[in-house]
């Protein structure tokens, strides 16, 4: 008898998301076993094979079903939702890891009195589309200046009078002189699942897996 088909499921390298997300899996029952490389694992139980990669680039991969499942943030996955057409992908479960939230912040003794205090102002942000989203929704005309990182040293380096960026304790924020004016989107990790139709020998396994999830979650809640 041949194996069965192989699901594949994206999960991020290394970072803030991957210790999780090893860890969910393993909590499912999934026995890891590492590669000669570390950018797949393979799983000794079940039918799946994981790949690692940069969190950017999970959506990319599960919304052209190279991935038939994914774990990202939300503040990443809407992102790269508002650059494309249609949304081939679907979130399955919120997996109460990764929380943070993409926030404007001001220099510490500029005065905020709401959104309209952002208008013709420069913000630097990693999250263009949501801040954009987040203006056009307010009415409010600024300029986003895009930067990959160190967002926070935006104002000092007079780049920026505001910033857009992820938080989490808030410490960084207030080491850069810098405070939390608005929310844009409130983020954690979550299970995705590709749209693009995929092999129907692979449908039992699928559902396998989401019981598997789903029965670790329903003991965390
Ligand atoms: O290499 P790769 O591209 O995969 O990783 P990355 O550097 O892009 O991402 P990583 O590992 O830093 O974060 C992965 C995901 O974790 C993010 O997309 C969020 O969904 C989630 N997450 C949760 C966070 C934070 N908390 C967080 N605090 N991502 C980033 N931060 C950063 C933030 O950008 C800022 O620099 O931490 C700083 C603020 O933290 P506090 O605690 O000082 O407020
Ligand atoms: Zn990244």
């Amino acid at each position: 008898m041949s194996e069965p088909a192989r699901l594949h499921m994206a999960l991020q390298k290394s970072g803030r998301l991957s210790d999780y997300s090893r860890d969910l899996l393993r909590d499912a029952g999934l026995r890891i076993l590492h590669g000669k490389n570390d950018l797949t694992a393979r799983a000794e139980n079940f039918p799946i094979d994981l790949m690692f990669m940069r969190d950017d680039d999970i959506p990319t991969f599960v919304s052209d079903g190279v991935c038939e499942f994914g774990i990202v943030g939300r503040n990443v996955l809407e992102e790269f939702a508002l650059g494309e057409a249609a949304a081939r992908f679907e979130i399955v479960a919120p997996l109460g890891f990764g929380r943070c939230s993409l926030k404007i912040a001001a220099p510490e003794r500029a005065t905020y009195e709401g959104p309209r205090a952002l208008a013709g102002q420069r913000i630097a942000t990693s999250y263009p589309r949501l801040l954009r989203a987040f203006l056009d929704r307010h009415g409010i005309d600024a300029t986003i200046v895009k930067m990959n990182g160190a967002v926070e040293l935006a104002p000092r380096l007079q780049i920026a009078a505001f910033i857009c960026d992820l938080v989490s304790t808030g410490a960084t924020l207030e080491a850069n002189g810098l405070r939390a004016v608005e929310t844009v989107l409130d983020s954690e990790a979550v299970l995705i699942r590709s749209l693009k139709p995929g092999a129907p020998d692979k449908a039992d396994a699928s559902e396998k897996l989401l019981r598997r999830i789903g029965g670790v979650l329903a003991t965390q809640e």
